[in-house]
Order: C-alpha cells, then structure tokens, then sequence
C-alpha cells in the first residue's frame, strides 16, 4: 500500500496482512456393514444436525459413496474425525471418516 505518504515519506501500511487459515472438509465414506441408523446417529451426536439432515447425508454416502459432513478449520476437523472413528470401532463398525484440505 502506498496511502499515507502525505509529506513525510513514510508509507504506512494500512491493509493488514493476515492469511484465513486453511478450511478442511469432513468426510464420510460408504461401507456394506456399517448400520444406516448408526450413521444417522453419528451424524447427530458429533456434528449437531437434525435427524432429517443427517438422514439425508447418511443416503447421499450410501448411494454415492462419500459425501462432506461438514467444513471446519484443521483442529475441530481432526477432533470431528477421531470422535467419529472412536465411536464406530468402539461398535465394532468399520465406518471410515477422513479429512482433506479444502
Ligand atoms: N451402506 C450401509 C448399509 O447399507 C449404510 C451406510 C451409509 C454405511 C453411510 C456407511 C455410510 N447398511
């Protein structure tokens, strides 16, 4: 920026630089063992959506394979993807949730 260079010179920066930090989108991927109603509930508990919501995103999984869940910056994503992977081990469903840099 050259504004405030009224007399003296000196060149004030006045657009300050930041950078947004980087979005990541959760994932959710389809399986043929993983219960439809565990998903919804996953996707109830962990990423505060209605159950028509999450219904929906549970179908668009299982019809096309994977589907976002949702898009936060790397630390809540990353806590998002180990609830979500706790969660269906500890049920012993192979549910696959991942992360990628927007
Ligand atoms: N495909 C699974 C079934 O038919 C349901 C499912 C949906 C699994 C979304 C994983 C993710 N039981």
């Amino acid at each position: 920026n050259s504004d405030n260079d009224s007399d003296t010179g000196v060149v004030i920066e006045t657009r300050p630089k930041t950078r947004k930090p980087p979005l990541y989108k959760v994932l959710l991927l389809n399986d043929d063992y993983t219960p439809m109603e565990f998903v919804v509930l996953i996707l109830e508990r962990f990423f505060g959506l209605t159950h028509a919501q999450s219904f929906e995103i549970m179908l668009t999984v299982h019809k096309k394979g994977v589907a976002v869940v949702g898009v936060f910056s790397h630390e809540i994503a990353e806590t998002k993807v180990g609830q979500v992977m706790d969660f269906a081990r500890r049920h012993q469903h192979p549910l696959q949730c991942t992360m990628e840099k927007e």
